[in-house]
């Protein structure tokens, strides 16, 4: 083998690496493969909660907290009195029905069912029936806006973006975290560019990029609800909403008698 063609094979080699690293910027699952960040929930501000509410859905709207809350049978939607916890107007769901996530984009509420395939819309200003639409997946889990689309989980490791006049599919990430599958994603909250979610039956909350799904970091919430505060009807952390009118992040959980306003620290 000559000198040149021994430059000349490693000129190929390191294009092929050039090539491959250029591939791989382009590539989601090389996006995916970043490493999240850890932070750990810090409680700025406590507030009462109905400790009756299996909590479902939770969002501000012109910084109002609304909520929803599940199981059949007791399934209701409620304007939340923050101070109070006490819901200011509320209305309930037939027994069949298992509310779920929910969200306000353009003046319409929109309610996901766990299994019943219903999408319910109502006038958030009226609380008053709108429509309904078929939810094309099996299970509706969570539910936010990037304020043109719904964005929904479904208990899978995949988020959908959603058409909010037909609610079809339009697309859909895989969220990874530090390269794994990260299945039971619960409600969900978008906050200045990226999605807050709920792992259901998980202590802490992931921040994933919208775009390539990848978790940019995960807040250990594990101690936040105190242990003198928990009963054995306590049941998992869930529920996330940010008001940008304060530029504020709200979290709680099914049966927890407190809601917190929170701060993420290293
Ligand atoms: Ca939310």
């Amino acid at each position: 083998m000559t000198v040149k063609s021994i430059n000349t094979l490693s000129l190929i080699k390191i294009l092929a690496v050039v090539l491959a690293i250029g591939i791989n910027c382009q590539n989601p699952t090389f996006a995916q493969s970043v490493k999240a960040q850890r932070y750990v929930c810090r409680v700025v501000e406590s507030f009462p909660h109905d400790v009756n509410s299996y909590t479902q859905g939770l969002f501000f709207h012109n910084g109002q907290l609304y909520e929803s809350a599940g199981q059949y049978g007791k399934s209701s939607f409620r304007k939340v009195d923050i101070k109070k916890g006490t819901a200011l107007q509320s209305f309930s769901f037939p027994d069949k029905y298992f509310a779920e996530g929910s969200v306000v984009l353009d003046n319409n509420l929109y309610i996901l069912t766990w299994m019943e395939r219903v999408v319910f819309v109502y006038d958030i200003n009226t609380l008053k029936p709108v429509k309904q639409f078929f939810n094309p997946f099996a299970e509706g889990w969570g539910l936010t806006t990037d304020g043109k689309q719904l964005i929904m989980s479904d208990g899978s490791s995949n988020l959908y973006f959603m058409d909010p006049q037909t609610f079809a599919e339009k697309g859909r990430i895989k969220v990874k975290l530090n390269g794994k599958e990260l299945n039971q994603l619960n409600e969900l909250e978008y906050i200045k560019g990226e999605i807050w979610a709920n792992v259901y039956q998980e202590d802490y909350i992931v921040i994933i990029n919208p775009k390539t799904g990848a978790v940019r970091a995960m807040a250990d919430c594990k101690n936040l609800l105190p242990g003198s505060m928990r009963t054995t009807k306590t049941d998992v952390l869930n529920g996330i909403a940010y008001n940008p009118q304060n530029d504020q992040i709200y979290v709680t959980g099914k049966y927890w008698p407190k809601l917190f306003r929170i701060s993420l620290t290293k």
